[in-house]
């Protein structure tokens, strides 16, 4: 019990990028596997937690940051990057200025990550892959600039769910040190389906429990 508990770790993920990328329904999809079609601008910062287990029965607790977009130019960037383990950054295969914005977000947390004791993971990440057919952004260019600018890379669809506590936990892993073996990415393999949640599952915005959930708590700070 006494060595569980020395292993137990909290690590910050932030998730930043583009207004409606999908960064508030990536959230959403892996502390609460719900999904909202509706859009509600984030303002400020909401903030997740979930527990995950790594290869080697590691538990990590992550703390998930979901910067408003509109933080960018926001005084507060600094100060929700500070200390952080991991930052993905997120964009909309189907919007090309989602993926513009990125060289903007990634010049900037590098700035800003200059200064830190450790440099934390840095993960690129194409959302909204169940719109393949409204595709802007090519898989090529993705894979050059998450190449040029040492990012990890990920396909997602909060929508359907697909890869998404995959990229958490890959995220999560990169940090540890810990492979993650092929089998383990696998299981995250999440069929596409039409309808992925129904609105009354969705939990508001605000301090809240969720109901048999007891490892995942959101909130939100203005
Ligand atoms: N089809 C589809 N829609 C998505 C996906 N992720 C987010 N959305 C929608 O895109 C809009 C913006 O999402 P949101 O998470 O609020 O974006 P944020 O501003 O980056 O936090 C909302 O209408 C979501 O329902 C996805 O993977 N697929
Ligand atoms: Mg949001």
């Amino acid at each position: 019990m006494a060595d569980d508990q020395h292993r137990e770790q909290l690590l910050k993920i932030v998730v930043c990028g583009d207004g409606a990328s999908g960064k508030t329904s990536l959230c959403l999809r892996f502390a609460n596997e719900t999904f909202d079609s509706d859009y509600h601008q984030t303002l400020g910062l909401d903030f997740f937690t979930r527990r995950i287990i790594l290869p080697g029965e590691v538990g990590i607790n992550l703390q998930v940051w979901d910067v408003g977009g509109q933080s960018i130019a926001s005084s507060m960037i600094d100060k929700y990057v500070h200390g952080a383990d991991g930052v993905i950054v997120v964009y909309d295969i189907t919007n090309s200025a989602s993926f513009d914005d990125v060289l903007e977000w990634v010049t900037t947390l590098k700035r800003l990550l200059k200064g830190e004791e450790s440099i934390p993971v840095l993960a690129l990440v194409g959302n909204k892959t169940d719109l393949d057919a409204k595709r802007q952004v090519k898989l090529e260019k993705h894979a050059a600039f998450a190449h040029e600018h040492e990012l990890m890379s990920f396909y997602t669809s909060a929508r359907t769910g697909d890869s998404v506590s995959s990229l958490f936990k890959q995220v999560a892993a990169q940090v540890m040190k810990i492979v993650m073996p092929k089998a383990e990415l696998d299981k995250e393999i999440v069929p596409i389906m039409a309808e992925a949640t129904m609105a009354q599952d969705v939990p508001r915005r605000g301090a809240t429990r969720i109901a048999g959930q007891n490892n995942t708590t959101v909130c939100c700070i203005m």
